[in-house]
This record gives C-alpha cells, sequence and structure tokens, in this order.
C-alpha cells in the first residue's frame, strides 16, 4: 500500500540525530555538523529528541507559521511525561506566562507595552544614563588595569557584564543593591553545571523577588517599565500579577544575558581580525557594521528553545509531526552558506553585500530589544575603543573558554591588556 504520508513521516528529517553537547566549547564544528545535517534537523538535548532548523529561509517561514506554538502544553513528550522538571533544559522552556510564552492576540495584549517602550525614539530618552554607565564602568576597567598584576584585567566581568545589567536594572526599576544577585543566579540558571534541583530552587528565588517588586511597584508606581507594565491598557485588560512578573523575568533575562555577548564576541572578533579593526577606527567602516557582522557571525544565541507543532507540518518532503518540539538554530542559520554567500564563516565587515541577519528572530515574538541590545552596544564597543585604542587581548584566543552553557555563547572571562 502507498501510503505517502506515514512514508514521510518516518522517513525524513532523514538521518542520525545531532547531539549537542552542554559543554561544547568548539561552536564552529558543532554548527558546521548541523549545517551538514539539513535544513530541518534531528537533534538531542540532553537525552531529549527535538528537530532544529539550520537554514535562514526556513526559519523565516516558520517563526510566522501559526501552526508552531510557544505552549508547553503542546509538547508531545511533555504530555506523556516523558519530559518533567528533572530535565535541565525545562527552565528555558517553562519560564512563566509571559510574552515569551504565549502566541496570538493574548501575545499582543502581553507584549505591546514592552515594546512600545523600546522603541529607538524612546531609547533616546535613556542614551545619556547608557553612556553615564558606560564611562563608569570604563573607569572602573581602568583602576582595576592599574590594580591588578601584569595589568590584565576581565573585560567581561569589569565591564561587559555589568553594563547590561545596569541598563535592564534602570529600566525596569531594579536597584543596584541587587544586580550581583541577580548575575550570579543567572550565571547559574544558564550554567549546565548547575544541579538541576539547584537551578528550580534558584528559579523560585527570582519569583519570589520578582513578585515582590511588583507588589512594591503596584502600591507606589515608579517612572519605569514594570510599573507601566501594571498600569491598565487604555480599553484592554490590565496583565495580572503572573503576567507582569513573567514579563520582568523575560526582560532581565534576555537583556541581561545576550547583550555581553554581542559586546564580548564583537572586541574578540575585532582584536582577531586587527586590519579590520583599524578600518574601523580610521573612521572607514561604521561601528554598526561591526554589531550587525557580530551578530550574525557569532551570535549570543545559538539555539533557541523552543516552539511545538499543534499539527503535521510539511516541510518539503519532510513533516514535523504534531507535538513535535522545533529548536531554532540562530548559529547555524547565521553561519548559511545559502542565504550569506561562500563567505559565511568568515567575519568580514567589508563585505560587499549587506548583512541580512536574522539573529534576532522573526514574526511575532521577534527580540523586543533589538534596538536596545543596539544602543548599548552602539555606545559601549566606541567608547572602550577610544578610551583603550591599544586593547588587546592578554591570552591566546584558543585559550578563551565559552561558558558550560548549551543554548547561548558566552565567555567565562576575557582578559585583556588595556594599553597594548
Ligand atoms: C530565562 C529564564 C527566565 O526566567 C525567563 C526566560 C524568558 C526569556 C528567555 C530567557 C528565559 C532565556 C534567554 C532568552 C530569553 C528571551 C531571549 C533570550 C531565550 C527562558 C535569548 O537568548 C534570545
Amino acid at each position: 500500500m502507498n501510503c505517502p504520508h506515514a512514508a514521510a513521516r518516518e522517513t525524513a528529517p532523514s538521518g542520525a540525530a545531532v547531539v549537542i553537547d552542554p559543554l561544547v566549547q568548539d561552536l564552529d564544528g558543532e554548527t558546521a555538523r548541523l549545517r551538514d545535517a539539513g535544513p530541518l534537523a534531528r537533534i538531542e538535548l540532553l537525552g531529549v529528541p527535538a528537530l532544529t532548523v539550520t537554514r535562514h529561509a526556513l526559519a523565516r517561514q516558520l517563526l510566522v507559521d501559526p501552526r508552531l506554538v510557544k505552549d508547553l502544553d503542546a509538547w508531545g513528550l511533555w504530555q506523556r511525561g516523558e519530559v518533567t522538571h528533572e530535565w535541565p533544559l525545562i527552565g528555558m522552556i517553562d519560564a512563566g506566562r509571559s510574552m515569551f510564552t504565549v502566541d496570538g492576540a493574548e501575545h499582543r495584549r502581553l507584549r505591546t507595552k514592552t515594546s512600545q517602550a523600546l522603541t529607538p525614539r524612546r531609547l533616546e530618552e535613556i542614551r545619556p544614563d547608557i553612556e553615564k554607565f558606560t564611562q563608569e564602568l570604563l573607569d572602573a576597567l581602568a583602576e582595576e588595569g592599574k590594580r591588578c598584576e601584569n595589568g590584565v584585567v576581565d573585560l567581561k566581568s569589569v565591564f561587559a557584564q555589568p553594563l547590561p545589567m545596569r541598563v535592564v536594572g534602570m529600566l525596569m526599576g531594579v536597584d543596584e543593591t541587587e544586580h550581583p544577585m541577580l548575575m550570579e543566579r543567572y550565571r547559574a540558571f544558564f550554567s549546565m553545571l548547575t544541579p538541576q534541583e539547584e537551578r528550580m530552587a534558584l528559579l523560585a528565588e527570582l519569583d519570589v523577588f520578582y513578585t515582590a517588586l511588583v507588589r512594591e511597584r503596584a502600591a507606589r508606581p515608579a517612572d519605569d517599565l514594570t510599573s507601566a507594565l501594571i498600569l491598565a491598557e487604555e480599553g484592554g485588560e490590565p496583565l495580572t500579577e503572573e503576567e507582569v512578573v513573567g514579563n520582568l523575568k523575560a526582560m532581565v533575562a534576555a537583556g541581561h544575558e545576550t547583550t555581553i555577548g554581542l559586546i564580548l564576541n564583537a572586541v574578540r572578533a575585532l582584536l582577531t581580525h586587527p586590519g579590520q579593526l583599524r578600518k574601523v577606527l580610521d573612521g572607514e567602516i561604521p561601528w554598526e557594521t561591526v554589531i550587525e557582522e557580530t551578530l550574525r557571525w557569532d551570535t549570543p544565541t545559538t539555539h533557541l528553545l523552543m516552539r511545538f507543532a499543534t499539527e503535521d507540518i510539511q516541510v518539503g518532503d519532510a513533516v514535523i509531526a504534531k507535538g513535535e518540539g522545533v529548536v531554532i538554530s540562530y548559529r547555524a542559520i547565521g553561519r548559511d552558506t545559502e542565504h550569506h554567500g561562500p563567505g559565511a564563516d568568515d567575519f568580514d565587515i567589508t563585505r560587499p553585500t549587506p548583512i541580512r541577519h536574522m539573529t534576532f528572530g522573526h514574526g511575532p515574538h521577534i527580540c523586543p530589544g533589538a534596538a536596545l541590545s543596539r544602543v548599548e552596544a552602539g555606545i559601549a564597543l566606541p567608547a572602550l575603543f577610544a578610551r583603550f585604542p591599544g586593547l588587546r587581548a592578554a591570552v591566546a584566543d584558543e585559550e578563551l573558554r565559552k561558558l558550560p552553557v548549551m543554548t547561548q555563547n558566552d565567555m567565562e572571562a576575557f582578559p585583556v591588556l588595556l594599553h597594548g
């Protein structure tokens, strides 16, 4: 009997699953394996099977497909109890009700205020604050450089990590005294070396912290986005406490973790491509190009978990079966030769064609903080090189260690010499 539908279901996407290493150091190797496995590849995430999208064109199509949803309850493995809270990546999906986990009209309701607060025009109002934070942290770097043996300082812990935390903290109204606690909890949350029980406990503690903040602002509104999220939408349903907490969690996590990667990866790319750095410092190539090429070539988000098929979705001659989980592998998408050409693996800010990356996603869930991260990096990078024109890496590039994190692309530390 010829049964094309069932046959497609069994045979495609074919090939063995690419096993994603939780402690991966060789991201280029992983990216190449994923790319070779095809546009829609089978992967295994700590024993859990899923599909991942490795091509720009297919991601662009699937990210606007309403049959793929964020709702965890649509996941077959979850429904059947084969994935539980013991799985170390569950926190990337089961993050509470927020704009990150809901689709359709409800998603618009949850997201509108946030996207309105983060438009390029509104961001101009906080540019002076970001510039001030940047200058303060550059002073801290200079101080640290004087204090430390051989003048070696960690660009991550002294500069690239605290800056995004201060910016998102200011926006959301999180007091500076809480920043070290938050940075430490997110470090532990993302690290695959953290025991799962501990990870779940710290997520619960974060929930308690954000809930207290929301209640405080509900009682005494301030001039921050948390207060704005609490206030009723004109003519619409106000967000519930759970929804405000969910949004706050999502925004602090996203605003903090990803921008660190953007800043560090851009500095690293420039220091390992001194000819290109020269062109930037000479004003031949704008910083925006550095930022966009870094986002494409060395994206802060390696894989984004996860969407679920509410029905069978035909993709070429493959089928995403109802209930299957779909990851978007942004790293592979940024290195897609079908979209970026044969030089996709090269960092090249002189490339003649425009950089059309999709690192911030596409469709309704496209990153609402994209403009903010561009403003932050657009201030931080030129200010760093203006202050320390002789900046260079203090260790060989191969010695830089990636954090033991599966979904993000962030360094353990970045030792630099400030004065060459
Ligand atoms: C981390 C844990 C949490 O409390 C809330 C969220 C929701 C937003 C997520 C975040 C997560 C992990 C990092 C994400 C972010 C949205 C953008 C960011 C996925 C699950 C990226 O890396 C693109």
